[in-house]
């Protein structure tokens, strides 16, 4: 991908942010929502690019909007030849988060070449993620007992000195149990394993892991980000209800026992990775609104590149006279 192309993704999810940041605690998360899916896609048509949402806001027929197989961008209108680029976005991960203020929410976008990232059904999924030091330690045919005692190996530490995020659910009553009963720590979140994924595969965050089913879309993401960080993502479709069955079988995913690896979800060579905060997090600071300007914090990463960039972007208004501050 051309490094303009590249870059505009990153504006993507800054206004994403910015504009589910401003409805902040309001207590409306489809509202939040909207306004995030709206930003990102009027962004992304202004590319120069043919983009196709593989992971998007749903299908057709439920989502006006980002709706999966939706033409992106300005190479579908215009003469010119624009890479064709596959796009799967989360404009508000954690809606929840931002409904209510809390930290973790985030704006997302993996893209990559045709082909490079799974169009996974709308339905769950049982994973595990893990960040380069654990990644080659890890199993999902494994138990919890084992995988927990080989990351804290590959740690070179005790279990007892490890973190492991859970989405806190009903359904996660066993792993729960069997997590605490191996000695490990956890934290337990109400809402977005996506961003507990990033912040496991890098140093400093205080978590390990991320264990649990979450949404399968959310899973693929995970797994773009971990290419880019010599992260590990395993994953398993759960259908947890009928018409998730149904759906997966319409679609020819046949095979329920198959473990999808982080190549699988995400093979492309060429995969763009952006997340912006939108409220405070363990890895990225949320959106700042200040007199005169807004301040974001973003991780963008690109795999052919080999890059990863925390990005902290000042917004000024037009004519303000906003003094930079240093952080
Ligand atoms: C999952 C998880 C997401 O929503 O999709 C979850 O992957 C929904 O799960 O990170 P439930 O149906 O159990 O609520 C998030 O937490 C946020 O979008």
């Amino acid at each position: 991908m051309e490094s303009s192309l590249e870059i505009g993704f990153l504006r993507v999810t800054e206004k994403a942010a910015i504009a589910a940041a401003r409805t902040m605690g309001y207590g409306k998360r489809k509202y939040s929502d909207q306004v995030a899916v709206e930003s990102m896609r009027e962004e992304l048509n202004r590319l120069k690019m043919r983009g196709t949402v593989v992971i998007g806001e749903g299908e057709r027929d439920k989502a006006p909007m980002l709706y999966v197989g939706e033409p992106l961008g300005r190479g579908w209108t215009e003469g010119e030849i624009y890479p064709e680029v596959d796009i799967a976005v989360d404009p508000l991960e954690g809606t929840n988060l931002c409904a209510t203020g809390s930290a973790n929410a985030i704006a997302v976008l993996a893209a990559s070449e045709k082909g490079g990232l799974l169009n996974a059904p709308d339905v769950y999924m049982d994973k595990i993620v893990v960040g380069p030091t654990a990644a080659d330690f890890v199993s999902l045919k494994s138990s919890v007992q084992e995988n927990v005692s080989r990351i804290a190996d590959a740690f070179q530490r005790d279990v007892d000195e490890l973190t492991i995020v859970v989405l806190d659910r009903e359904r996660h009553h066993d792993l729960i149990a069997q997590i605490r009963e191996s000695g490990a720590r956890i934290k337990l979140i109400t809402d977005g394993d996506l961003s507990a994924g990033i912040a496991a595969a890098v140093r400093g965050t205080g978590i390990h892991a991320a264990m649990g089913i979450g949404g399968a879309p959310e899973g693929v993401l995970t797994a773009a980000a971990m290419r880019c960080l010599n992260g590990r993502m395993q994953g398993k479709l759960k259908p947890l209800e009928k018409w998730q069955e149904e759906r997966l079988k319409s679609m020819g995913y046949l095979d329920g026992e198959r473990i999808y690896d982080t190549g699988d979800l995400a093979s492309g060579n060429d995969i763009i990775f952006s997340a912006t905060g939108v409220t405070d997090g363990d890895l990225l600071r949320g959106v700042r609104f200040f007199g005169g300007g807004i301040r974001t914090s973003s991780l963008f990463m690109s795999l052919k590149t080999n890059t990863i960039r925390f990005v902290d972007t000042i917004w000024r208004e037009e004519g303000s006279k906003l003094a930079v501050s240093f952080a």
